[in-house]
């Protein structure tokens, strides 16, 4: 049996969870592989809200009948199902870094991702690729329908769910969502200017490695990707700028996505040379022999984007962790109880919290200019993992050393290590798509909601 995988082509979070699925199968380490399914409106109704309670994407159904999402969760559910080919490194420094890019990837990166996708869609706009943005959620919303009639639907779609005509005045859906994320006038060039630094630096790495961790991906390719694919390659106005800003970082979306790339080294393509008799003789292709780094190095390059995670990330998510404990402990919140669990716009029933001045927003900074937005538990859920990672890579001396020198490059790297002690007010359970608090009893111990 096959797993089945729900997506959708312009997704952000789709796009990690196929290509990671794509490997895994290329590898022949998924069982009986996987079918990509479109995630269409009557799947979504008819399927996906029964089965799990969510009609997000993607959403994985497992051949024993399991329903998994987040995008984490699926590859965690894949990895402790199928553990040959691993993404994620055995190796203490190489498996914390690799989370950690991931949450940068996932969970930061989606603000300017985002912004690319609907700012260039706005009325008015010159570059635009509203036309092309219509078509792809028509693909979607009107699958088998002709051309003409699923632009048509992704227009109107637009217009209905997300107000685009009045994305500055009355933002709603996606807008609001941008607005919830801390993304306004003042802000949303520094946005930007945060991501062509992050691409800057891709760019600089991926010129001397395949991947982030040498010459084979890992799960910080993937999480990478997630920006990366859908809204910043495959968008017209982004996908133009990285093709022509970012060449080598282009090959390498190229090369992670693993389809229709046949010069992107290791796929499709081989490479050969001619011996002294004319003869084709095979050579790799791949960087760092096909490889992560021997003895758990980071290479160099990729250290200026662990300073952009502590330098732009790490200030919001330790806000995030004492907002929330300030907010679980509150008469507010009952132990135990639900948390919002989206990312990308305000949580039904939790609006009033996480917008305007609300027991869950803060203020936050990026690029000097100061702006507020939401708290959002899922980031403190996808914490909770690096500190496991953490946990693992510090079960002896040997490797603790190796992770306190690493962190000890990095301004505030060093709380990484204590990261658990910092959770402990806010920790969060996960069921499917929804949140719940844990909250400390007097003794320390951990008291779980309803259904734990
Ligand atoms: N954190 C999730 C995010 C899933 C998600 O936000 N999916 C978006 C599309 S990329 C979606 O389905 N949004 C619609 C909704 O939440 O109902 C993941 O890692 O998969």
């Amino acid at each position: 049996m096959a797993y089945r995988l729900f997506s959708w082509e312009h997704s952000y979070f789709s796009g990690k969870v196929r290509a990671y699925l794509r490997y895994k199968h290329r590898n022949g380490a998924l069982g009986g592989g996987y079918e990509d399914i479109l995630a269409t409106p009557e799947l979504i109704q008819g399927l996906l809200l029964p089965r799990s309670g969510s009609g997000a994407v993607p959403q994985l159904e497992a051949p024993d009948g399991t329903w998994i999402q987040d995008s984490s969760d699926i590859i965690d559910f894949c990895e402790a199902a199928h553990p040959a080919t691993p993404v994620v490194p055995a190796s203490p420094v190489q498996r914390v870094v690799s989370y950690l890019i991931e949450l940068l990837a996932d969970e930061w990166m989606v603000v300017p991702g985002f912004w690319e996708r609907w700012y260039f869609s706005e009325d008015g706009r010159s570059p635009s690729h509203r036309g092309f943005n219509e078509q792809q959620w028509g693909a979607v919303l009107a699958a088998g329908a002709p051309g003409a009639a699923r632009r048509a639907a992704g227009a109107g779609f637009f217009e209905t769910a997300f107000g685009i005509s009045e994305s500055r005045t009355r933002p709603r859906g996606v807008f609001a969502g941008l607005v919830s994320l801390g993304v306004d006038e003042r802000t949303e060039r520094a946005w930007q200017a945060s991501q062509h630094r992050i691409l800057g630096l891709l760019e600089s790495h991926f010129g001397h490695h395949d991947y982030a961790l040498g010459g084979r991906p890992s799960l910080a390719d993937f999480g990478l990707l997630a920006p990366l694919y859908a809204h910043l390659y495959r968008d017209a106005v982004a996908g133009f700028a990285l093709r022509t800003h970012f060449p080598v970082l282009s090959e390498w979306v190229e090369r992670t996505n693993g389809e229709g790339a046949l010069n992107a080294r290791t796929h499709g393509q081989k490479l050969y040379s001619l011996d002294e008799r004319g003869d084709l003789v095979g050579r790799p292709a791949t960087s760092d022999g096909g490889e992560w780094l021997p003895g758990d190095a980071i290479a160099e390059s990729l250290e200026p984007l662990v300073a952009v995670f502590f330098e732009e990330m790490w200030p919001v998510l330790r806000s995030s962790m004492r907002v929330l404990s300030d907010f679980i402990a509150s008469e507010d919140h009952e132990a135990g109880g639900e948390l919002p669990g989206k990312t990308f716009t305000t949580t039904p029933g939790f609006e009033a919290l996480q917008t305007d001045d609300g027991a869950l927003t803060h203020d936050f900074e990026i690029g000097g200019i100061r702006g507020r937005r939401m708290v959002v538990p899922y980031q403190v859920w996808m914490l909770q993992r690096l500190a496991d990672a953490v946990a693992r890579s510090s079960a002896d001396d040997a490797s603790h050393g190796a992770l306190a020198a690493f962190f000890s490059k990095f301004e505030g790297g060093s709380e990484m290590l204590g990261l658990n002690a910092l959770l402990e007010g806010c920790r969060v359970r996960k069921e499917g798509a929804r949140l719940y608090s844990v909250a400390p009893t007097p003794d320390g111990a951990k008291r779980a909601g309803p259904g734990a």
